[in-house]
Order: C-alpha cells, then sequence, then structure tokens
C-alpha cells in the first residue's frame, strides 16, 4: 500500500520538498529521541569534537561554547553505525518507502549524520544546494530530514525556496575557495522567499538535492533535533568521493541493484571536502 498519495508527489516534483508526519513508528521515535539524549549527557565530559567515525574523523562535534553545564552537541556523524534505532529509521520505516514511491524502485543509501541546535547553540546553515556536495550522474538524489524533535518556527528550522531544484546550480566557490554556500546577493533573495519547514517529532521533509535552502539558529528553549539522511536512485552514480564515508554507503533501501549508470548533463564544481569533524555550512559564532 503506497505511502504517499499522488497529490503529494506532484508537490515534491513541483516544489522540490514534501513535509510528511508519521515518517518512523512511535517506538522507532522514542528510542531515537532517547539515544540522542544520552548523547547530549555524553557530550558533558567533553570539551572538543571526540569519538571516531569510519573515517577517523570525529563522531561527536560540538560547539565552541560548549560545555558541562550547557552542553553544545551540534553534529553526530554517520549516527546508523552506532545505534540500532538511527538503523532501522534510515534501513526500514515509512521514510523510506517514501523515497521508494519519489525516485524509486531502487534506492540506496549515501550518508547520514545529526545535526543538532540545541538552545542557546548559535549554529546556522548559510544557503546552499546539496548536489554540490554529492554530484551524481543524475539528480534522482533526494535529502531526508526527519524531525527527532518537534521544529517550529523558532527553533532553527529548514527553510528552503519552492521550485529552485528546478533552477540553476548556483556555486559554493567564491573568490577560489570552498564556501560551501550560494553568493549572498542570492541567499538575500532565498531569505525573502523563504518557506519554513516545520512539523511534529516523526516528520520529515524530503527535499530534492538541488533545492535551495538554510536555517537559522535556535531562538527558543526546545533542542531541535534533525536526523539527516541522504539516499538516490540505484542508476545516480556518485561523482565525487563521499564527504561523510561511511561502513552502509550504497547500501539497497529498497528495489534491488541494477548495474546500471543513468547519466545526465551537468556543469557541476566539485566540492572541497574539509578534513574538520563537519563538513558541510554549519555556521556558528564560532
Ligand atoms: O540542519 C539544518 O538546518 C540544515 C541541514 C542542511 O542544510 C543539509 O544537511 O544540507
Amino acid at each position: 500500500m503506497p505511502v504517499l498519495s499522488e497529490a503529494q508527489k506532484a508537490f515534491f516534483h513541483e516544489n522540490g520538498y514534501l513535509v510528511v508526519e508519521d515518517a518512523v513508528d512511535q517506538q522507532t521515535l522514542s528510542a531515537m529521541q532517547a539515544d540522542f539524549a544520552a548523547w547530549v549527557e555524553d557530550s558533558r565530559n567533553h570539551s572538543e569534537p571526540y569519538g571516531e567515525a569510519f573515517d577517523g574523523r570525529a563522531r561527536f562535534d560540538v560547539e565552541a561554547a560548549h560545555s558541562a553545564e550547557q552542553p553544545a552537541l551540534r553534529r553526530v556523524n554517520a549516527p546508523v553505525e552506532i545505534s540500532d534505532a538511527y538503523y532501522q529509521a534510515m534501513n526500514n520505516s515509512n521514510m523510506t518507502k517514501m523515497l521508494a514511491e519519489l525516485i524509486g524502485p531502487n534506492v540506496k543509501f549515501h550518508h547520514s549524520k545529526i545535526n543538532s541546535k540545541l538552545p542557546g547553540g548559535k549554529t546556522a546553515v548559510k544557503w546552499h544546494q546539496d548536489f554540490p556536495f554529492t554530484p551524481h550522474t543524475n539528480d534522482d538524489v533526494i535529502t531526508a530530514l526527519l524531525m527527532v524533535d518537534e521544529v517550529t518556527a523558532e527553533n532553527g528550522p529548514l527553510e528552503v525556496v519552492a521550485g529552485s531544484h528546478r533552477g540553476k546550480l548556483h556555486s559554493l566557490w567564491h573568490n577560489g575557495s570552498f564556501t560551501g554556500a550560494i553568493e549572498n546577493s542570492v541567499a538575500e533573495q532565498c531569505q525573502q522567499q523563504a518557506i519554513t519547514c516545520m512539523g511534529p517529532a516523526g516528520s520529515v521533509c524530503l527535499m530534492h538535492t538541488r533545492l535551495l535552502h538554510g536555517s537559522a539558529p535556535n531562538l527558543s528553549s526546545h533542542p531541535r533535533t534533525l536526523f539527516i539522511c541522504v539516499y538516490s536512485a540505484d542508476d545516480a552514480i556518485p561523482l565525487s568521493p563521499n564527504p561523510m564515508p561511511n561502513k552502509f554507503e550504497g547500501a539497497l533501501v529498497s528495489g534491488e541493484k541494477t548495474n546500471r549508470v543513468r547519466s545526465v548533463d551537468y556543469e557541476v564544481e566539485l566540492p572541497e571536502v574539509p578534513k574538520g569533524a563537519s563538513f558541510f555550512v554549519q555556521q556558528g559564532a564560532d
């Protein structure tokens, strides 16, 4: 039985995003919340990025202002490698069924992370498109942002420009440096057209890889925890190294291996993958 209606699928293809409630079952959601709460507690014992991910990078990243009294854990790299609940949500949930209905039937996993904005945290995400970070031979690539907490207008929701996935690919390179963000003048226009993606815990925002998006700091007293997974059609082959190498890269979450490549003509500058703990464009005051 399909999870998405024809109207929801048409909305996604027209606007480049779709917010849907109940993307995971209640038991999985509660386990994800409990795991994250335990990671925040543990972060009180650390004053800088810690733990080890698949490629030796830090598993857990903290803001500069992080302290035992006021933890500011802002990133967990590849949580699916250390939590059954996050693995379940990524691999076998309503969310994965939705992906199969949008870019399937054959869908594979690319990478995952948690972006957390704890109350008082300064993290914002500058306007960008995901595709230039993870270029593939075709753009049947979706970023799924699962709301582990309720997302409101105040706690730093994802903001998107509807329909921008049908526009151009913007450069993330400025004056010879990879900034991970689009140029300021375009970002100002995006801000004027921004739509906020909100929902109760357990909702997901499914976002086309070319959609322009960003998000502001958390101004509320409630956390905002997003579990973010990138997936592609099986015949979309990555054109650059995975910015977050992980042991599940390429694993099918739906359908079967096609051993085919589908390619579309793109001109996209390759990303520069920094060696630090975070690779995306999170900007705190630090
Ligand atoms: O954490 C957020 O608010 C946005 C995340 C994002 O932009 C991304 O993962 O590409």
